[in-house]
This record gives structure tokens, sequence and C-alpha cells, in this order.
């Protein structure tokens, strides 16, 4: 076998060295920790521009969950992303938009991009809009998603998107948690030439939500929909009646900007709020950074504008930076395999960021369709969303990059608002497999679980100590939960969640969730969503859901389920199980496999015991542990020998 190298020195990343070297990422970095307050006031009036300065640049109180940057500062994201850029960039594009077929797709500049935002934003005010209100946005990947997220920002609304992929379930409890009165949405969706029914699913959703009064539907595909003129509103046909300008909304820097719902270990999603000055100076410091954006390239991010991924770096990074920023309806699989490098080649992108699943998936099927391309645009490429294995590293280094755009692997998550550990181009070496050192401002810290701390090469649960602006500020009408599940447990510092090993270089590898949240596809799954979407099934009495190593996805999803007393176990009942799950939750959701569980192994405080559900779906039986704490030993038994064997 041909042997991996483990570290690329910054020298030879050739292609990327505009903005920082060791040196300078050594001073920053010192300044950034040592004077945080001096430290990010420049940042912040070096990045946005302000209608008011702020009183104090931090005021954070870990212990009372109190995180406020730049309070006292008035400032408008939506101007901040668009109305500032026109002065030089009105002609210039904002956003490529490619279609899910390779014929379809268009450009449209700041001016343009102002013009449907401020008539987005008329709309949303004739619909009774206002600072503060929230609006859920269920959309496709085309420009009006992006319009309706800054028309939201324009008028001080707070918007909450959700993910295209999820279906009647997941829109109906987030609109309820955040008590939307408006929901965008669109006809349908196409992705990989496959038609989704995005009205149908939010007129299921909405039915049970007697707070929503409007329903603003975006033609995509002009597909027949169910129409109701009490509450359903053409966009198209309303916008064309309203003016091109609207005055921004003055907010404060703490103002919420938007909420996203996002997996944990327990319970319903869990609403992330950010607000607007610290995030917005975040995604777009590190935008520029971390991908080393210059002026005038061409900027593409695969991610779904429904993920934390799409908010800071498809639209407010790269928008607050003046870039142009690519946005991508289809699948990386449709017409072909080849579809991410043809685009690549047809727009001549400079900096690639995606996920390793998509990677992984494309590796898998062989060199020939990336070679078709002329990739030599290609300076920079990033990864998001989970660990890369080193093979997948290097076929994306050598194979799509050439041997000469540096790798950005970068660790955050929905609640940091932007990248928190990742290697720098031209100032920090690449380790295939390692997301690499801490961003400006950013303390990561390792634990043991008795809350030591951990010095030097060591592994633990990784935590960040202290703030930075980004952070999120609570969770969305539950303040108490954000300190429970972030603060609370060494207090001083955030936890992630994430698991992490520093090596004697100080890089940090992430090992993964240590809590019962899934990756799967680079999507955050919470195992409790899925456990309560089959439960919701009239024939199964409980359910318990765990993660396997999946060769593509990272992990596969394995369920038990204990059916009631007058089910039948049969194959149709486990196709149709798997279907249901899909129906309410999302395609992307449903189970590899289902196994019936006469019974679950449960402590004698009836704790399921995961632990040993995912030995059983790893099909590694040797290290089942101690069994005897068990209420009952022998439904492990049964387990066993019922498990299914997968490759
Ligand atoms: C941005 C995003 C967050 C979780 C996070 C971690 C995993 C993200 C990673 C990574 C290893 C990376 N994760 N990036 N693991 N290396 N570069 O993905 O946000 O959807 O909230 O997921 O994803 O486990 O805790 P989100």
């Amino acid at each position: 076998m041909k042997e991996l190298k483990s570290s690329y020195p910054v020298l030879e990343q050739a292609k990327a060295h505009t903005y920082i070297n060791s040196d300078k990422y050594d001073a920053m970095y010192k300044q950034s920790i040592e004077q945080p307050d001096i430290f990010w006031a420049e940042q912040a009036e070096e990045f946005l521009d302000w209608y008011k300065p702020w009183d104090s640049v931090s005021d954070v109180d870990l212990k009372t969950a109190d995180i406020k940057w730049f309070s006292g500062g008035k400032l408008n994201v939506s101007y901040n992303c668009i109305d500032r850029h026109l002065v030089s960039k009105a002609n210039d594009t904002a956003i490529i938009w490619e279609g899910d077929d390779p014929s379809d797709d268009k450009k449209i500049t700041y001016q343009e991009l102002h013009d449907h935002v401020c008539r987005f934003a008329n709309l949303l005010k004739a619909r009774g809009v206002k600072k503060g209100d929230r609006v859920c946005i269920y959309m496709p990947m085309i420009p009006e998603i992006g319009y309706a997220m800054l028309a939201c920002a324009r008028i001080g609304a707070v918007h909450s998107v959700v993910f295209g992929g999820f279906s009647t379930e997941a829109i109906r409890s987030r609109i309820i948690d955040a008590d939307c009165k408006v929901v965008v949405t669109s006809d349908e969706s196409l992705r990989g030439g496959r038609v989704i029914p995005l009205k149908v699913n939010v007129d299921a959703a909405v039915a049970d939500c007697p707070g929503v009064h409007s329903v603003i539907v975006v033609q995509r595909t002009g597909g027949d929909v169910a129409w109701n003129d009490k509450i359903d509103v053409n966009y198209q046909e309303e916008v064309a009646k309203l003016p091109a300008a609207c005055e921004p909304e003055v907010m404060d820097a703490e103002d919420p900007l938007f909420i996203l719902y996002t997996s944990g270990s327990t319970g319903t999603p869990k609403g992330v709020l950010h607000t607007c000055g610290g995030y917005l100076l975040y995604a777009a410091m590190t935008h520029k950074y971390v991908f080393d954006y210059k002026e005038g390239e061409i900027y593409w991010c695969t991610a779904d504008a429904g993920w934390i991924t799409g908010h800071s770096y498809i639209f407010y990074g790269p928008l607050a930076n003046g870039a142009t920023t690519l946005v991508f309806e289809g699948v990386p699989t449709y017409p072909d395999a080849g579809r991410f490098w043809q685009v690549c080649d047809k727009h001549q992108v400079n900096v690639f960021y995606t996920a390793p699943t998509a990677i992984r998936a494309l590796m898998s099927v062989g060199d020939s369709f990336v070679e078709k391309a002329d990739l030599s645009s290609l300076r920079l490429l990033g990864t998001v969303g989970e660990p890369i294995n080193p093979e997948a590293w290097h076929w994306y280094y050598e194979v799509v990059g050439k041997n000469n755009c540096p790798i950005v692997d970068t660790w955050w998550q929905t609640e940091t608002g932007g990248i928190l550990i990742t290697s720098l181009p031209g100032a920090v070496d690449m380790k295939p497999g390692a997301a690499g050192k801490p961003f400006f401002g950013v303390k990561p810290a390792l634990f043991d679980k008795d809350g030591n701390t951990l010095e030097g090469e060591d592994q633990g649960l990784l935590m960040i100590t202290g703030s930075w602006p980004g952070q999120l500020r609570s969770v969305y009408g539950d303040h108490e939960r954000f300190y429970q599940t972030y603060l609370s447990q060494y207090p001083g510092n955030y936890f992630t969640g994430d698991g992490a090993r520093r090596d004697e270089d100080g890089f940090y590898w992430i090992t993964g969730r240590v809590d019962d949240v899934l990756n799967v596809s680079g999507h955050r799954l919470g195992t409790a969503e899925i456990e309560s979407a089959l439960v919701l099934h009239p024939a199964v009495a409980e359910a318990a859901v765990v993660g396997y190593p999946h060769e593509i996805k990272g992990q596969g999803v394995y369920a038990y389920v204990t059916l009631m007393n007058n089910a039948t176990e049969s194959d149709e009942l486990l196709k149709e199980l798997t279907e249901f799950v899909a129906k309410e939750l999302g395609r992307f959701a449903k189970p590899d496999y289902i196994q019936y569980a006469p019974g679950l192994p449960k402590t004698r405080s009836g704790k399921i015991m995961r632990r040993i559900l995912r030995k059983i779906a790893e099909n590694d039986l040797d290290t089942l542990g101690d069994t005897s704490t068990l209420a009952d030993p022998a439904v492990v038994d049964n387990l066993v020998s019922n498990r299914i064997v997968h490759g």
C-alpha cells in the first residue's frame, strides 16, 4: 500500500498565502487571547459598518449564561451584506446560481440582490411582519432562499430556516416552538431530477399551527399545488407590485438575527439563537482568513442553506465580504458523479468547500469524472461536518487539488456560528485528518470526565474556555436549557459534545461526539428524534436508535423497535416503518436497518443501555462488557442472535 504523508508543511501549500503566515498567525492569536477587547474592536471596525459604535466590546458571564458582544452598537446585517457594496460593486456578481439541471443557471449582481431583498422585505412588512417576529423558511436552494433570509435581517425579523429535506413533523414542531406567523416556501423543489413536494409538507404542518396567517409561496417548478386564498401568498405576483427600496432597520448588535434548530442528545431539537453583530463579524472574518478569500474570486460552499454551514458560509460571511458566492440547487451525483467538477470548471471556481461524505462518495466512483473537468481555477479546498479519513483527504488533495491546493479542515458547530478550529492557509501546516489549530480568540481545552484540565498531548472532552463573538446566545424560549446543555458542566467553559486529541504540535484531532448525536452524511441527527418518529407509528411501543460506522455516510442509523402487543412482525412492517420515518422526519433520517427487539437492555432504573446496542449494531460482540447490571440480561442474547449482520 502507498504510504500516506502525515503532514504537509506550510511552504508546500502552494497556492494560498495572502493574508497571514505562521509568524503573523502567532502574533494575532497571542493578541486575540491576551487583549481580546482590543483585538475584537479592531476587527469589528475593519469588517463591519456600524450606525453607532458599541458601548462595550464584550460583556460575558458564562456562569449566569449572559453573553453580549458589542452591545449598544447599532448595525444592520443586510446593509452590511448588500448596500455598502453598491458603491463599488453594484454590477459585480453576488450570487451565481446553478440549478439542478445543468442548463439552468443565472447570475445575480449586488444591485439585483439589493432590489430583490428590498421587495421581499416589503412583502413581509405588507403581511404584518415586524422587528422581532419569527419567520419560518422552508425552501429549495434557489436564490430566493437567500433573499428571504436577508429580507428578514433587513426588517429585523428573526428567521428560522428548516432544511428542505425535513418533512411535516419536523416543520410543524419548529414553527410551533418559535411561534412563527409567516412561512416562506416553494411549490416544489428539484433534487437530482426528482420533484419534492415542499408546499404539501408545509400545508400538512400548518394545518396544526393556527398561529400561521401567511404562507408565501415562491414558484420553482410551477407544479400544481393546493391553494388556500386565506393564507397563501403568490410571491412572484406580489413582489412585482412592490418597490425595490426598503430602509434597513437599525438593530442592536445583540438583537436576534436567526434561530436554527439542531439536534441534541435528548429531547426535542434546540433553537440555537444567534444575534446580529458578533455573529456577522465572526462569519465574515473566518470566511476571509480561513478561505483566504480575495476580491473577485468565485467561492463555492456546497452545503444547504438549511444548515449552519449554509447560513455562515454561503450567505452571511461571503456576502459581508462582498464575495461572489455560488448557490447550488442539485446533488453531487446528478446527472452523473462529475457534477461538482463540471460546475467548478463551468464557473471557474477558486475556493471549494464541501463535506467528507461527498468526497468519499465521489472517490468511490473513480478518478475519471474528475479528470474530465478542467480544475485549474481551484486554489483552495475545504471540508466540514465530520472528521475526514486520511484516504479521502489524500484523494481530495491529489486528484481534485492536483497537489497544489491547501485543504482547510474546519471544525465548528451550529452553536459556534463559525469555524473554531482549522488549518489556516499559509500559516498552519496541514495534517490529513486533523482539524488543526484554534482560530483567533478561540481557547480550546481538553477535560477528563472528572473535570480536570488536561495539558499537552492528551485526549478528552473538547471544551472552549471563554467566549467568542459568534457563540450562540441562548436556546430560543428556554434560556435555562441553554445553560444546562452548554455551560453547566465545567463552569467558565462551553461544552462542545465532541471528544478530541491534542498532538505534540498542539493540533486538534476531533474524535467524534461523546453524546447520542449521530452524524449521518454530515447531517447532525439526534437519536431521540428518530426514536420519537418511530414511536408515533401505531405498531411501535418503544424504539432505540444507535449509529454504526458507515463507509460513505460516516455513520449509518440502526434502530431497534419493540412492537405493541397487538402488532405482528413482518418484512412489510419493516419497510413501512422506514418510510414512516422518512415521512415524519425526512428521507435522510431513514434507518438503514431496523431490528425487532422483544425487549431492550435496560438498567434497573429503566435507562436504555445504548453502549450494548451500539456494539450489537457494529457486530462487535467480544466487548459487550458487563451485562449483569441489566434488569433482564436475557434480552441481550435475543438481540445478539437476531442481529442484522451488514458489510
Ligand atoms: C458545521 C457543522 C457539528 C458537529 C460537531 C462535530 C462534527 C463538524 C467537523 C466535525 C470533525 C470537522 N464536525 N465539523 N467533526 N471534523 N471538521 O457541521 O455544524 O451540523 O452543528 O454539526 O459536526 O461532531 O460537533 P453541525
